[in-house]
């Protein structure tokens, strides 16, 4: 019972922790505008789902999370390319041109379960690789950061 009542909280903790921070400018102003997410907040954004094999866990796996597009939404006035920095510290850019014809999502959910930093998770930025050839490339599997926290909008 006592080991119950100290658990509860922390579960509740977990999922207010913020693990995304967005920053970038909204066209208005030139300062940087610093937004941050928890996963709770995500998980209610979440409208994208995409099926499909990856170089990074066998057979297909279905991803579900938010558009890189409809994220940056209000943030997104003259975006050129999205910067995405990883909890290891891994950087790749994104131009907003690849975001509108590709429409690569940030991922929360593989196969209905949250992704732990173990699996590479919380976030990870995911290609519907399986669509076409193209984005079976050392180019967009580049993109493909894992561990994501930090995106910058430029
Ligand atoms: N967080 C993170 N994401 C990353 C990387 C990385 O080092 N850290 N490497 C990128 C690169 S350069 C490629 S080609 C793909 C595939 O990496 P892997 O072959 O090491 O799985 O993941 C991308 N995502
Ligand atoms: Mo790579």
């Amino acid at each position: 019972m006592a080991t119950l009542l100290f658990i509860t909280p922390n579960f509740a903790a977990e999922n207010t922790r913020p693990i995304l921070t967005i920053s970038g400018h909204s066209g208005a102003t030139s300062d940087a505008d610093e937004i941050t997410y928890d996963q709770a907040s995500l998980e209610a954004m979440m409208t994208a789902s995409i099926t499909t094999s990856t170089p990074w866990f066998d057979g297909t796996s279905v991803f579900e999370g938010i558009p890189l597009e409809e994220l940056i939404g209000e943030l997104n006035a003259g975006a050129t390319k999205i910067t995405a920095i990883a909890l290891n510290d891994y950087m790749t850019e994104i131009p907003f041109d690849d975001i509108k014809a590709n429409k690569p999502i940030l991922a929360l959910k593989r196969d209905g379960e949250f992704m732990s930093v173990r699996d590479k998770g919380p976030l990870f930025i995911i290609y519907a690789y399986d669509s076409k050839p193209e984005l079976r490339t050392h180019l967009y599997y580049s993109r493909s950061a894992w561990q994501v926290a930090k995106l910058v909008i430029e």
